[in-house]
């Protein structure tokens, strides 16, 4: 039986090294793969002489690998560079943070930075409760989803966002259209602080860190040092203590610059907005803390999945930093 050529040198007992192939062999491979390519694009395997395929000719212009590595580095380490001197830095972009950087975008003229230690912001927003995907926002804060032009269910007294992801994209997308720098998987690890004349201590930046160093390095590798950030006004929402959240006031604590942190009180949903807007202040000179996070400064009860108070209370925070700054 014959075997074809191809076949017999793979049958042979010495395999023919690919460079060996004779040039008949080579074009016949390549016109193999073009009417492979061909026959895929075909409809139902039969071939069709031109592919109507209209990706069939869709081809990227060149890049070289280098162009693609320098126009990340450039850009992060020259914002590196030009927020190291922030006019506020945002410590957490959950809602509460991403709505007091929206807000502060909205000045002329302002540096903002958001320093974020999860890859994706959004925080606890990205969901309604227990992982069900609707929004509840208590009225009047649907004025909020109004301007930031996210839909909902009007249920009379709240409103009902039919997936919370509505909000925290657009959000995210408003907040860093406006100018906002995010620097996300970076974490806060700790504060800068000074002595004012007055002998009062102020806060006056950041200390960062990568996040993967943060929450898994620093126990491993020796002296991984941080990265600062100095700012005039530095707004903290990391919401409330889990694990990983409030570690700003936690952090005033430990230098006992407030006294007690007592945490968040148990659930009432009625009180807890309003007392979560009604406390967010400037609670050490410098550093004013907003959302979930200053419920462990004033022991405010929690408030379950409603997100109303966290757009006010990031909306406030953003007055108060305005203020202090004199805008
Ligand atoms: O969403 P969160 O946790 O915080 P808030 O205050 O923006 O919103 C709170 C809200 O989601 C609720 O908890 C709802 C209303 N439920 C209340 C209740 O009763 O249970 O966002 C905080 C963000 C997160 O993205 C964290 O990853 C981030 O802050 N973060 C940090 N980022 C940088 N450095 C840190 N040290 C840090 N710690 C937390």
């Amino acid at each position: 039986m014959m075997l074809s050529s191809s076949l017999s040198s793979m049958r042979s007992t010495k395999p023919k090294p690919a460079m060996m192939m004779s040039k008949k062999a080579t074009m016949g491979l390549q016109q193999q793969r073009h009417r492979a390519g061909r026959i895929a694009a075909t409809n139902h395997g039969k071939e069709v002489a031109d592919a109507s395929d209209p990706f069939d000719t869709h081809r990227f212009l060149p890049i070289k690998e280098h162009q693609v590595s320098r126009a990340m580095s450039r850009r992060y380490f020259d914002d590196l560079d030009v927020y190291a001197e922030s006019d506020v830095v945002v410590v957490g972009a959950g809602s509460a943070g991403l709505t007091c950087a929206y807000e502060l975008s909205k000045l002329p003229n302002l540096k903002v930075a958001m320093i974020e230690q999860n890859v994706a912001p959004g925080g606890g927003a990205w969901l309604g409760g227990q992982l069900m995907s609707a929004m509840v926002v208590r009225k009047p804060a649907h004025h909020f989803l109004n301007e930031i032009g996210v839909q909902y269910e009007d249920e009379g007294d709240y409103v009902v966002v039919p997936h919370a992801a509505m909000v925290t994209s657009a959000l995210i997308s408003k907040a860093l259209g406006n100018g906002v720098k995010l620097f996300n998987a970076t974490a806060v690890e700790d504060l800068v602080i000074r002595e004012q004349e007055s002998g009062k201590p102020r806060v006056a930046g950041v200390v960062t860190n990568w996040a993967t160093v943060t929450l898994y390095g620093h126990e491993t590798q020796s002296c991984m040092d941080p990265n600062v950030l100095e700012s005039k006004v530095v707004v903290a929402s990391t919401g409330h203590d889990g694990p990983l959240g409030a570690s700003c006031v936690k952090r005033l604590r430990n230098l006992g610059l407030v006294e007690n942190v007592p945490g968040m009180a148990a659930l009432d949903m009625n009180a807890a907005e309003d007392a979560v807007v009604r406390t967010t202040s400037e609670v050490v000179d410098g550093l004013v803390v907003c959302g979930m996070e200053i419920a462990e400064v004033t022991g405010a009860p929690r408030m379950g999945p409603t997100f109303g108070a966290m757009f006010v209370s990031g909306q406030k925070a953003a007055y108060i930093a305005a203020k202090s700054l004199g805008r």
